[in-house]
C-alpha cells in the first residue's frame, strides 16, 4: 500500500510538474581544505571544541547535517582527490599514491555535470597532476602549493605569481568566478584551499590568534608505541623527533646565534623566503620576540625534554588552528555571497577536506594511518529542501559516496563502474540497509615510515592488515578509542575477529582489490 502511494506520488511529480528544468536544478558548492582534522571543528565536538575558531563552518552543520562517521579510502592529498572525483578506490582510478599521475581519460563527476548541463570550476589545490578535465574554468596551484604569495597555474598553461595569502586568494578567485557564470546553467565550484596543510603558515592579520588560549594536550602525546605494530615507533612523524625547528616550528637558522637546537633541522624556511619585506617585517615582529624567549629559556639548559615537546606542540597547534581561522573566513565569505545573490536556497553546500591529521595524539603530526584521527575525513552538508538542520547521521560513509552523491543531488546518472553510493537515502533517513563496514588502503612506501596498510573498518572495531611483515592489529573502538592496545592476539575477540576477517577479504573481492605482493614495488 505505501509503496503505491509512493509509486503514485512519483508519477505526480513526473507528469504535473515534468522533468526538473535545468536551471532549477541546485548548484552544488564543495568547501573543501587540506588535512584538517574534525577535532580542530567545535561542531565536531571534543576536546578542542571550546577554542577550534569555526563559527562558520560549524554554521554548515547546525543548518545541515554533520556527519560523524565520515572516513576517507587512502588517507593522503592526491589520492583522496582521485577517489573524490572518480567515486572509486585508489586502485581503479590508478592514484595510488601522491606521486601517480591521474589519467585524465578517465570516467569523472566533473565531466558528467558538465556535460549534464552545469556550469563547472575548480579553483585552489589540486594536486593530480595533470590539469583538470571537465571544468568550464579551472585556475590550481602546481603541486602542493604555497601560502604566501603563491603561483596559479592558468587555463593557457601559464604560471601567474599572485600577492597574497593562499587561503583569501583561493576564495577571492572562487568569488570572481561565481560573478561572472554563465547563469542560465547551474553550477558546481570546487573551492579547495592549501591550508591548513604543513608548514602551517598562518595569514598575518591572525599571528598570536591563539596566544591567550590554553590548548589541551592529547593524552597519547607521549605514546611508548607498544602493543601495536612495530613500525609505529620507526615512524617520522613526531613532534619530539621529526618536527624541523626552522620548517615547523619557525625558529630561522639565523636567530639563533651560536646556539644548537637538538636534531632535527633538515630544510629551510621555502614560506618565509617568498614574504615580500614587508610581510617579513610582520612576521619577524610576531615570531621573533616569541622566538627569542623561547631560545633564551633553552639556554638556560633547565627546559627538560618533555618540556621542549610540549612547547613544540604549542607552536604547532597555534599555526595550525590560525590557518584554520583563515579557511572558516572563506567559508564564512562564501556564505554571505549566496545569501547576498538569493542562492542560499538553490545551493547544496557541502565541507570536506581530504583527510584527517594528527593533532599530537600518538606524538604526531601527519596523516597516512588508518587510525581514526587521520583516517576521519570531516563532511558536513546543507540543503535546506531534503537535509533536517541540525541531523547527526552516524552511516559509515567514505569519499567513495561523494560522486554518485553529486550525480544524484543534480538528478544525473551514476555510471555502474563507480563504487560509492548516493547518500541521498542517508539524507531522507531512508537508509535501512546501509553498508556496514568500510575497506582501507594505503600503498605509499616511504615518507614519514609510514608503511603499507591495508583495514576495514566496522561501527565498533578495525582490523589493520600489513603485508610487508604479515601482521595483522584490530582494536576495539568503543573500549580504547584512542587506538592504545592491539586485541588481535586476545583469545576473547576470537569471534569478532574472525567476523572482520572474513568482511576484510569480501570487501577486497567486492571493490576487485589487487593481490598484495603487486602492490610492494
Ligand atoms: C609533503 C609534506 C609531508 C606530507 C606530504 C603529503 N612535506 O611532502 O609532510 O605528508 O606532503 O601531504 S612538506 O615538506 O612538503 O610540507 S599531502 O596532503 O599532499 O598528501
Ligand atoms: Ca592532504
Amino acid at each position: 500500500m505505501c509503496r503505491l502511494v509512493q509509486l503514485l506520488s512519483l508519477l505526480l511529480t513526473v507528469t504535473v510538474l515534468g522533468p526538473r528544468l535545468s536551471a532549477d536544478r541546485p548548484n552544488i558548492l564543495f568547501l573543501f581544505s587540506d588535512d584538517h582534522a574534525i577535532k580542530s571543528i567545535s561542531a565536531y565536538g571534543g576536546p578542542l571544541a571550546e577554542i577550534a575558531p569555526t563559527p562558520n563552518i560549524d554554521k554548515i552543520a547546525r543548518q545541515g547535517a554533520l556527519f560523524v562517521n565520515s572516513f576517507c579510502a587512502n588517507s593522503i592529498c592526491g589520492p583522496s582527490r582521485a577517489t573524490i572525483l572518480t567515486g572509486k578506490h585508489s586502485h581503479k582510478n590508478g592514484f595510488m599514491r601522491n606521486g601517480n599521475t591521474f589519467d585524465q581519460n578517465q570516467w569523472t563527476v566533473a565531466k558528467t555535470l558538465q556535460q549534464g548541463g552545469y556550469n563547472t570550476a575548480v579553483i585552489g589545490k589540486w594536486h593530480l597532476k595533470t590539469n583538470p578535465v571537465g571544468f568550464d574554468h579551472w585556475e590550481i596551484f602546481p603541486g602542493q602549493g604555497s601560502y604566501y604569495n603563491p603561483v596559479f597555474i592558468q587555463m593557457d598553461g601559464t604560471k601567474k605569481r599572485f600577492e597574497g595569502y593562499a587561503t583569501d586568494l583561493t576564495t577571492q578567485k572562487a568569488i570572481d568566478w561565481l560573478d561572472q557564470r554563465d547563469e542560465s546553467k547551474p553550477f558546481f565550484l570546487m573551492c579547495q584551499h592549501k591550508a591548513p596543510h604543513r608548514t602551517f603558515s598562518p595569514a598575518l592579520r591572525h599571528l598570536g590568534a591563539f596566544d591567550e588560549v590554553q590548548i589541551p594536550e592529547p593524552t597519547t602525546l607521549f605514546d611508548d608505541y607498544a602493543n601495536r605494530h612495530p613500525t609505529l615507533a620507526r615512524n617520522e612523524m613526531e613532534i619530539d623527533r621529526h618536527f624541523d625547528w626552522a620548517y615547523d616550528a619557525k625558529i630561522r637558522k639565523d636567530e639563533r646565534g651560536e646556539l644548537k637546537l637538538p636534531k632535527p633541522d633538515r630544510y629551510g624556511t621555502p614560506e618565509y623566503n617568498r614574504m615580500t619585506a614587508a610581510q617579513k617585517k610582520r612576521w619577524d615582529a610576531y615570531f621573533g620576540p616569541h622566538n627569542r624567549e623561547f631560545l633564551a629559556s633553552f639556554e638556560t639548559g633547565n627546559l627538560s625534554h618533555d618540556d621542549i615537546v610540549r612547547w613544540k606542540y604549542r607552536r604547532y597547534m597555534r599555526n595550525y588552528l590560525s590557518t584554520v581561522k583563515a579557511v572558516d573566513e572563506s567559508v564564512g565569505r562564501m556564505l554571505e555571497y549566496l545569501d547576498q545573490h538569493g542562492l542560499a536556497d538553490n545551493t547544496i553546500v557541502i565541507y570536506s577536506s581530504d583527510q584527517g591529521f594528527f593533532l599530537g595524539e600518538h606524538g604526531w603530526y601527519d596523516k597516512r594511518w588508518m587510525f581514526e584521527e587521520s583516517f576521519r575525513m570531516p563532511f558536513m552538508i546543507r540543503w535546506p529542501e531534503v537535509i533536517t538542520a541540525g541531523s547527526k547521521p552516524d552511516e559509515l560513509i567514505q569519499n567513495i559516496d561523494y560522486a554518485p552523491t553529486f550525480l544524484d543531488m543534480a538528478g544525473l546518472q551514476t555510471p555502474k563502474e563507480v563504487q560509492g553510493k548516493s547518500l541521498l537515502p542517508v539524507f531522507r533517513q531512508q537508509s535501512d540497509d546501509w553498508r556496514r563496514s568500510l575497506y582501507y588502503a594505503y600503498y605509499e612506501l616511504g615518507e614519514h615510515a609510514v608503511p603499507q596498510h591495508f583495514g576495514v573498518r566496522s561501527q565498533d572495531h578495525k582490523l589493520i592488515y600489513f603485508p610487508q611483515t604479515d601482521t595483522w592489529n584490530m582494536f576495539d573502538l568503543k573500549k580504547d578509542p584512542g587506538e592504545m592496545r592491539s586485541i588481535h592476539a586476545d583469545s576473547r575477540y576470537r569471534a569478532v575477529r574472525e567476523e572482520l576477517t572474513t568482511e576484510f577479504h569480501r570487501l577486497r573481492q567486492q571493490y576487485e582489490a589487487p593481490p598484495f605482493a603487486s602492490q610492494q614495488r
